[in-house]
């Protein structure tokens, strides 16, 4: 039977992030609830929930679908027994420690990401989010010009070898990025997306950055840099951030194309978070110019 659920809000930070107080996700919550966390998503970006303790792998994943259809990582392989579950175990170098937004190196890029708190550090490995719509409304008026103009060329081979070793053994390391070759980049794609995109809801503009991105087009690998980095300089400034610390069987739920995240690796207990995305959206430019795949190999 689904129980109705009086639900409440509670912001975290100025401009994103909002905890939901007084409700117990699973596979039937009823439509009411549903669309009032659904319109708290699309108001706060990310919203945090406490106490989820009773959800599994299968209902984590039933419960998502509510949100959209189910997006399997398109190179990592799903957890065992699950139709799209994505594992980060820090024993195994599980460690997303680096600003980005979710997939972002194929053109369709999923909606939300729906993470799970599996276990916790007793101190330590909060995970932060920062608002890509506050980011570009940020930028002086010339950078929002020159970034509606640009285009960012994002793939998955990415160095994740300088990470690698962040709070870890050179062994680890090593053997983390072996394995990412083999797994996480087995596929290689390159897709091209505007850097300004507007929001598939409301047609906000947001910022679409983060670590896949390669280089800009018509500029250099060093003057991409320079520039990625000035641009990126506003989506993370503590203003357009909020950070939660987690605990175990919380459940985070993020608008994936209004943000970027960073999990902070300053833990050294073991720390496990599973992941479900769902559903997808092309982005688009200000003209209504898509995001296409550049090549796959
Ligand atoms: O470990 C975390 O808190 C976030 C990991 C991450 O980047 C993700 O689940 O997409
Ligand atoms: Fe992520």
């Amino acid at each position: 039977m689904a129980t109705k659920s009086k639900i409440e809000i509670v912001k975290k930070a100025g401009r994103i992030g909002a905890e939901v107080h007084g409700v117990k996700l699973t596979p039937d919550i009823d439509g009411e609830t549903l669309s009032q966390i659904k319109e708290a998503l699309s108001e706060h970006l990310v919203l945090f929930f406490r106490g989820q303790e009773h959800l599994d792998d299968a209902t984590h994943e039933e419960f998502a679908k509510r949100f959209g259809e189910l997006f399997a990582h398109p190179t990592v392989p799903v957890k065992e027994n699950t139709a799209a579950i994505l594992e980060l175990d820090s024993q195994y170098g599980g460690k997303a420690n680096s600003w980005h937004t979710d997939v972002t190196f194929v053109p369709e890029v999923p909606r939300y990401s729906i993470l799970r708190g599996v276990e916790i550090p007793s101190v330590g490995g909060d995970t932060i989010w920062a608002n890509t719509h506050t980011a570009y409304t940020d930028l002086p008026e010339e950078l929002q010009e020159l970034a509606e103009k640009l285009w960012a060329i994002h793939s998955n081979k990415f160095d994740y070898a300088a990470l690698a070793y962040v709070n870890q053994s050179k062994e680890k390391a090593r053997e983390y990025i072996e394995k990412h070759r083999s797994v996480f980049a087995r596929i290689e794609y390159e897709t091209r997306h505007p850097v300004v995109i507007l929001h598939p809801e409301n047609g906000k503009k947001h910022l679409l950055l983060g670590h896949f991105v390669r280089q800009f087009e018509g500029y250099s690998t060093s003057q991409s840099a320079a520039l990625y980095e000035i641009l990126q300089s506003y989506v993370t400034r503590p203003e357009n951030t909020v950070r939660w610390n987690w605990q175990k069987g919380d459940l985070v739920i993020w608008d994936n194309l209004a943000s970027q995240h960073y999990a902070v690796a300053d833990y050294d207990e073991r720390r496990i978070v599973r992941r479900v995305t769902v559903s997808k959206n092309t982005p688009k430019n200000v003209n209504g110019e898509e995001s296409s795949l550049i090549r796959k190999k």
